[in-house]
């Protein structure tokens, strides 16, 4: 096994960053609100940010407090009542130029998202493509938010649906993808006619800043823009419940945690509001005796341990056909004893740190379980030596079961993957399907009976089911979202552009009598 450990002169590099890339990204002013052509500081307690690389304190930022809040929701129903009115197409060329500024710079954002939320720079940029992706996406979309005209039974009619703006739309988002899950929000709902009051993570607060001024940019010589059609609202947990008890919100799209969107889904249902909600995942694998190890273990090892274990679709429970566990396996200790781990700034690093302390706590507290289940751990010690100092810098895991622990039906927001071995493939669905989450899954197969079983209505019950790719990596292009806990809500492409408005039905008489529906005689 080689030295896999970095040695991180993070300081250096890190002070060499950070101040250039907020200068190219236009973070020149503390807070959110984007209000009378300006951005205007918020006044509520200093929310101090700290680097994951290594612990550096890189910004101080007043948060908002709830008189911002109201401020911002106030704005964005004025912002939602102007853009409303402007044609689709031309809301489509925000997007289409905030695409174009998203480009530009690509390389500085992705710098700030390693910064700050300790991605490697190739997912970095990989979140940043992301961003531009979707935007090309919804710029489209905005020629094709097509309604549907229905066969009417009365005579002389005609009967159509039409989809109109919906409102200020407020986004809640988590640390792990501090702008691509706004993005996916933002740009559909822009095309659609709404405006947005977005509550980044505590953690990412810069992210959101930056993105928010590149759509400023964006915004720039656009008469058609009103002002405060996106407000950064940075602060604690009280934001998002304002923003989830008010009524001017009609729609609250959050991602987080399932306790969070419990929290939010029932504030935005208590009031009739819509929740559309991307919650925790616990996301399977099950490769059979068929499949094609080479890319099996490549993708295993690229779900299971990229973004640290922090993504929502992260591989989490592996179940491997018992006739090719041992050679699977060995083959993935092999590739984990090489992953390099370390500074992500620095070329060559595939791991870099988890996000703060109370991570590895929760990573060493959830090993400590699984033994104590019976569990063989492989790695997962935390790393001091040739990390940045001041990061919490983990080896991933593979912890190999006898049997589907309780420790396995929680979502622990870190790079342990347990495995377990079958006998047969409805087993393994069953053991896969038997968690609470309902995101990701996939199944590595060369029989076509064994894939079509995994992707049909008793097979995966998760809102992806991908076959010989991993859970995880999602394109824009499909609805992103799952089942469960999951919350039920779909982000991103495909239709779920249909959540970010309102349909309605409209039935027009253009002759010279009132035949009822349902042949029914009045009078
Ligand atoms: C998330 O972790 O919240 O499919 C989103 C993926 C990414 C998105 C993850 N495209 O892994």
């Amino acid at each position: 096994m080689r030295q896999v450990e970095r040695q991180g002169d993070s300081q250096e590099i890190m002070a060499m960053n950070i101040e250039e890339t907020l200068r190219t990204l236009g973070i020149t002013h503390p807070a959110g609100l984007w209000i009378d052509q300006q951005v205007r500081l918020c006044h509520g307690p200093i929310l101090a940010i700290h680097s994951p690389v290594d612990g550096s304190l890189l910004a101080e930022i007043p948060q908002a407090v709830p008189e911002d809040a109201d401020l911002a929701i106030a704005g964005a129903v004025a912002a939602f009542r102007r853009w409303r009115l402007v044609p689709a197409p031309v809301r489509g060329e925000l997007v289409r130029r905030f695409g174009n500024i998203l480009r530009e710079n690509k390389q500085a954002l992705a710098e700030l998202v390693s910064i700050e939320a300790g991605k490697i720079r190739p997912e970095a940029q990989g979140e940043v493509q992301e961003m531009i992706d979707i935007c090309d996406f919804a710029t489209g979309l905005s020629r094709q938010l097509y309604g549907l005209t229905m066969a009417t039974e009365r005579p002389s009619h005609r009967m159509m649906e039409q989809w109109h703006p919906l409102g200020p739309v407020g986004i809640i988002s988590a640390f792990n993808f501090p702008v691509a899950v706004w993005a996916w929000n933002a740009a559909i709902a822009l095309v659609c006619g709404n405006s947005l009051i977005w509550k980044p993570s505590e953690k990412t607060p810069l992210c959101a800043m930056a993105c928010q001024s590149l759509l400023m940019r964006a915004a720039h010589g656009m008469r058609e823009v009103p002002e405060a059609i996106c407000s950064v609202l940075i602060g604690s947990r009280a934001l998002g419940e304002l923003m989830a008890e008010d009524r001017r919100i009609p729609l609250v799209s959050a991602t987080g945690s399932v306790a969070m969107g419990r929290a939010v889904g029932k504030a935005v249902a208590n009031r009739l509001g819509r929740p559309l909600l991307e919650l925790g995942g616990n996301n399977a694998c099950i490769v059979t005796r068929s499949a094609s190890l080479d890319l099996a273990v490549r993708a295993i090892a690229f779900s299971a341990v990229g973004t640290c274990g922090q993504r929502c679709t992260t591989l989490r429970r592996l179940f491997v056909h018992q006739s090719i566990a041992d050679e699977l396996i060995t083959r993935l200790k092999i590739a984990y004893a090489s992953l390099p781990i370390g500074n992500p700034l620095e070329n060559g690093t595939l791991i870099g740190p988890l996000i703060d302390r109370t991570a590895m706590d929760r990573m060493m507290s959830a090993l400590s379980e699984a033994r104590h289940a019976g569990g063989t751990v492989f790695g997962g010690d935390q790393l001091t030596d040739r990390v940045p100092a001041g990061g919490c810098y983990v080896r991933p895991a593979i912890v190999e079961m006898s049997s589907h622990a309780d420790i396995m039906f929680q979502e622990t927001f870190a790079p342990i993957l347990y495995v377990l071995r079958y006998s047969s493939l409805e087993q393994a669905i069953e053991l896969q399907n038997c968690v609470s989450q309902g995101l990701a899954s996939s199944i590595f197969t060369n029989d076509l009976r064994e894939a079509e079983l995994f992707m049909s209505a008793s097979g995966s019950d998760c809102g992806i089911a991908n076959v010989n790719i991993g859970p995880s990596g999602a394109e824009i292009g499909g609805a992103f979202g799952g089942e469960k806990d999951t919350g039920g809500g779909r982000e991103s492409g495909s239709d779920s552009w249909k959540s970010y408005m309102r349909r309605a039905t409209n039935t027009i008489n253009f002759g010279s009598d009132l035949p009822l529906a349902q042949g029914i005689q009045f009078g």
